[in-house]
This record gives structure tokens, C-alpha cells and sequence, in this order.
């Protein structure tokens, strides 16, 4: 006797052949069902051929290939820990192929395999059973010779099912053929019937008796009590195509009923629910691998200040919608900004809305109502949303329009505070001063072109821009050490006298006033921020 298998699912089905307790394998053809199957309490699954074919929109006459074949039952082993018995048909060709079939089944984590006594291509057995030829029986032993011969695993299962009855040959050449096989090293044997009583079934186990395990498939002699096989040492009954049937009708009334209603609604307490799709799937296992092996790369967030309508120079085109909701090209600035934060990974979006915050609805962005809007500004907005500052994140307002690579550099700088700053501050054609908010750089406006070395020195909003070298974008970049020490301003900022009406910049001078570094990443145009109809206008240019 061969020594034990390592492997547990071939043991576990090699166990199951035992005569002295029934078992039942049961149905699957993809991963899903065979899942399902395990978690019914099954012991073992059976890889079926008509199932599979069926599930494939082929028909079971080796119309699908037996690699094709092979690649669903390996999902079906990989979704599962019981034994899998596939079906092999004739063994998909002579001993030549059914060798291969063995090892590459080995390979794939399959337990065993069910090879039948026809001629390839075969039809299945329910039809037209009479007309279909019969393997030679020597030809037959053969290729189950070669199959014991080429497994690696000794307790991999070879069981060999004769359709003699199915083909009209009769008890005896039923017998014979069974004995022959057993004779050939198969493991087990399975006699097949189409007939909807047990009668021939019964008169071959009583003639048998018990020289070697037996299989049943009793698809059609169903109504047969299990115990009648029982009592009779049968070693499993295979449950063989039931799964699939019940599949097939659940979705034929499901996409009748959706055609007939043009709309799942009627459906949705029928159907299972999407976290039973997950379960199944196995989504809390990823979970928890994802807490594990991607710590070392933190979500990416944003927050975006949207909660304003913007000056009464835009009130003509703000009677329905934030200004943040103006569209530029076709498109909405806050669209614009979130499908540039979405390209580099942020995937945490937040918007700070109030004024007509109803509009404000894109899908996978969470909003945070500033329902105090007319009466708070900037930092007041930042507050309401101060927990989902963490990790990489970055700040900036609704109203902003700028290029990707402005956002890249800020979220790619490993700075814990970095700012984006235009050197030159903005005028108007009377030259006059517009910037909003602007900052002194640390080393002074003239030869900073690069931003390595710049910090804030201050921070505000003034008009008077001479005494400033460069104006603020709005948007500020935090590592989570900088989320934290942003946070900490903010509530120091927010517990001042008239806190309510503060800004950013009074935020940012906070930073820098507690001896937090703020970086300053220097950019020349490419952004702009919208306050009248001609901004909007010549915002298209960028
Ligand atoms: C199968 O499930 O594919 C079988 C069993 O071979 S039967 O359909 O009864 O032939
Ligand atoms: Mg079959």
C-alpha cells in the first residue's frame, strides 16, 4: 500500500469512498457555487460537465475544451477547501491525453476524476443514452492503467463509471464492465441509470455486492430514499447538476420580471444582497490583508472649501449654485478639480458646502455642511471638516482652477506643510493689486525660482501687496504630522475672538507663529481663481 498523500483534500476524498457511511457530493460549476456548496456542509464537490457547459452556454458534448473545463474547476478549488471530483468525461481523448489530464488535475488542486465508457466527443447521458457507443472495454482499461500510472499524489481518485445500462446492454454487460475496471485500478465505480425507478440500480448492487466502493448519480431515480442506498454500503451519491438548475430558473424570473417592469426595484428584496456578493467573495479577508500590507501607503485626502457663493460681481450667475459649481469649458471647477485629485489618488474627497449645498453631489465625494455660511468664513468651514484631515492631505477652495502638476507637486512634496505661491501677484489691467491672499517668502522674491530652500515668513490678506512677495493659490499640502499640527491651529484659531470670521492665511499665520515650517512651492501661472464673469470667461484660456 502507497504511502499517504500530504495533500488533505485527495485524503479527504479518498476517506469518503469508505462503503460503511454514505456521503453526498454535490454540484458546482464556478467558484461561486462551489463556495456556496462548501458552506452548506458538503464534504466533497462535484466538477460536472453538464453544469459547467451550461454555465458556459455550450452544450455537454465536449464542446468546451478540457483546459476550459480545467480552468473553471481550478477556480472552483481555489474558492474552496473541500475535495473537488471533476467530471472527465471520456478522459478527452485516449490514455495518451487522460495521462496529461491527470497530472495537469494534480497540478490544479483537484482530488479526483470520473471518467466514462463512451467515445469522445460524448453526449450526455440523458440524451439520447440508447444511441450512444460504448468504449471498448480493453481500450477502457487502458486509459484508466495509464491514469493510476501517472498520478503523483497516491490518494488522487480515478473512478470509472459505466453507462451500459444508459446504452441498453444490460445487467450482466454492467457488471463485467465494472468488474474489468476495478481489475484496471480504478478506485471506484459508478454505475449510471436513466430510468426514473432504482429497479436495475438495486439488482446491480445486490449482484456486486461490495467487491469494490460505488458512486450513484440519482438524477433521475430521485424520489428513492437515501437510506435505501445506505443500508446497500453505496459509498456517495452525487448530487449532479442541482445547483445550476436552480440558478438557471432564479434567473430566468429575475430577468423576466426586470424586462416586464423596467426596473429592479420589484426585484431587490428577491434578489441577495451586494454585502452577501462580498461575504462570499471573501472581501473581509482583503480587509484585514489591507490594514496589514498597505500601511505604508496612507489614503490620500482632500478638503475642499466650497461653501460660499461668491462676491456680487458673480451673483448674476450664482442665483442657482455655488460658485464652485461655475462651469469652465463644459465642465463644473469643482468636477475640474475633483477628476485632477481623483487622477493622483486622492481618494478621499470632502466639500465644505453651504450656499445651495443641495447642488453639490458628486458621487464618491463626501459633503460637509457649513449651514452657518453667510455668517463664518474660512477657517470656520475648515473646522467643520478638521477629522478628515489626515495622513497626506491636501486643502484648497471650491473656486480654484488650476493644472494637475500644480497638485502633483504639492502631494508628491514630503514636506509636512507646503504651500503653492505664484511669484508674481496678480494685477488688474489698471495694475492695481487683486491678489486674495499672499505670503513673504524667506529668501525674498528675485532669484526664487526654485523652491527648495523658501519658507513662509508670514501670511495674510492685505492690500497692500508691495510689502509680500508672492500670492498664495489657496492650497495647502499637509503630511500627518502637518494634518496634525494643522489641526492644532485651527483650534487655536477657532477659540480667538471673532474666530468665526477668520481665513485661512490666519490659520497659516498661526502655523507659522507656533515655529511650524510652512514650505513654499514656487509656481508661474498655470492656476487661477474665479471672482468675476471675465475670469470665468478667460479661465477657458487655461
Ligand atoms: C454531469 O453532471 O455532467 C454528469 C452526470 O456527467 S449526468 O449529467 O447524469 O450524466
Ligand atoms: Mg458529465
Amino acid at each position: 500500500m502507497a504511502a499517504e498523500s500530504a495533500n488533505p483534500k485527495t485524503r479527504r476524498l479518498r476517506a469518503l469512498l469508505d462503503p460503511a457511511r454514505l456521503d453526498f457530493i454535490m454540484e458546482a460549476h464556478n467558484g461561486l457555487s462551489a463556495r456556496i456548496a462548501e458552506e452548506a456542509g458538503f464534504r466533497a464537490l462535484w466538477a460536472s460537465g453538464l453544469s459547467i457547459s451550461a454555465a458556459l452556454g455550450v452544450r455537454d458534448n465536449n464542446e468546451a475544451s478540457w483546459t476550459q473545463v480545467l480552468e473553471v474547476a481550478e477556480f472552483m478549488a481555489d474558492a474552496t477547501t473541500v475535495p473537488i471530483l471533476i467530471d472527465g468525461d471520456t478522459g478527452f481523448g485516449n490514455f495518451n491525453n487522460f495521462r496529461r489530464v491527470v497530472r495537469k488535475l494534480e497540478q490544479r488542486g483537484i482530488a479526483g476524476v470520473c471518467i466514462e465508457d463512451k467515445v469522445f466527443p460524448k453526449t450526455n447521458s440523458f440524451l439520447r443514452g440508447q444511441a450512444q457507443p460504448l468504449a471498448d472495454v480493453d481500450e477502457f482499461c487502458g486509459k484508466l492503467h495509464a491514469g493510476k500510472a501517472a498520478q503523483t499524489d497516491p490518494d488522487f481518485v480515478i473512478v470509472a463509471r459505466t453507462e451500459a445500462l444508459i446504452a441498453g446492454w444490460g445487467q450482466a454487460e454492467a457488471i463485467r464492465r465494472a468488474e474489468a475496471y476495478r481489475r484496471a485500478g480504478a478506485d471506484a465505480i459508478v454505475v449510471h441509470s436513466a430510468q426514473s425507478r432504482p429497479d436495475e440500480i438495486l439488482a446491480f448492487l445486490d449482484e456486486w455486492a461490495g467487491r469494490h466502493p460505488v458512486i450513484l448519480i440519482p438524477t433521475k431515480y430521485h424520489t428513492t430514499p437515501t437510506e435505501v442506498f445506505a443500508v446497500r454500503k453505496v459509498s456517495a451519491l452525487i448530487w449532479a447538476n442541482h445547483l445550476m438548475r436552480a440558478a438557471l430558473g432564479a434567473m430566468q424570473a429575475t430577468a423576466a420580471r426586470i424586462y416586464r417592469e423596467r426596473s429592479v426595484t420589484g426585484v431587490e428584496e428577491t434578489v441577495a444582497p451586494l454585502r452577501e456578493v462580498f461575504r462570499l467573495q471573501g472581501d473581509e479577508e482583503l480587509r484585514l490583508a489591507e490594514e496589514k500590507f498597505l500601511a505604508a501607503a496612507p489614503r490620500r485626502s482632500a478638503v475642499i472649501l466650497a461653501a460660499t457663493r461668491g462676491g456680487p460681481a458673480l451673483h448674476a450667475l450664482t442665483g442657482q449654485v455655488p460658485k464652485t459649481l461655475l462651469r469652465v469649458g463644459g465642465r463644473s471647477l469643482l468636477d475640474r478639480l475633483c477628476d485632477n485629485l481623483q487622477a493622483l489618488d486622492v481618494r478621499d474627497i470632502a466639500v465644505v458646502a453651504g450656499y445651495r449645498k443641495e447642488t453639490i453631489a458628486r458621487p464618491g465625494v463626501v459633503r460637509v455642511d457649513n449651514d452657518r455660511w453667510a455668517e463664518t468664513g474660512e477657517a470656520a468651514s475648515l473646522a467643520l471638516a478638521a477629522e478628515r484631515l489626515a495622513g497626506p492631505c491636501l486643502v484648497g477652495f471650491g473656486d480654484l482652477l488650476c493644472r494637475r502638476h500644480i497638485l502633483q507637486a504639492l502631494l508628491d512634496d514630503p514636506a509636512d506643510l507646503v504651500i503653492a505661491a505664484d511669484r508674481s501677484i496678480r494685477r488688474d489691467a489698471g495694475d492695481a493689486p487683486r491678489a486674495r491672499d499672499v505670503v513673504k517668502l524667506s529668501a525674498g522674491p528675485a532669484p526664487a525660482f526654485l523652491d527648495a530652500e523658501i519658507t513662509a515668513t508670514a501670511a495674510a490678506f492685505t492690500a497692500d501687496t508691495a510689502a509680500f512677495d508672492a500670492e498664495w493659490t489657496g492650497l495647502l499640502k499637509c503630511s500627518g504630522q502637518g494634518a496634525q499640527w494643522l489641526r492644532e491651529a485651527l483650534a487655536q484659531t477657532m477659540a480667538k475672538p471673532g474666530a468665526e470670521a477668520l481665513g485661512l492665511t490666519d490659520v497659516l499665520a498661526a502655523l507659522l507663529a507656533a515655529g511650524r515650517p510652512i514650505k513654499v512651492h514656487l509656481v508661474s501661472g498655470d492656476w487661477t481663481t474665479i471672482e468675476n464673469a471675465l475670469d470665468l470667461a478667460e479661465a477657458s484660456n487655461l
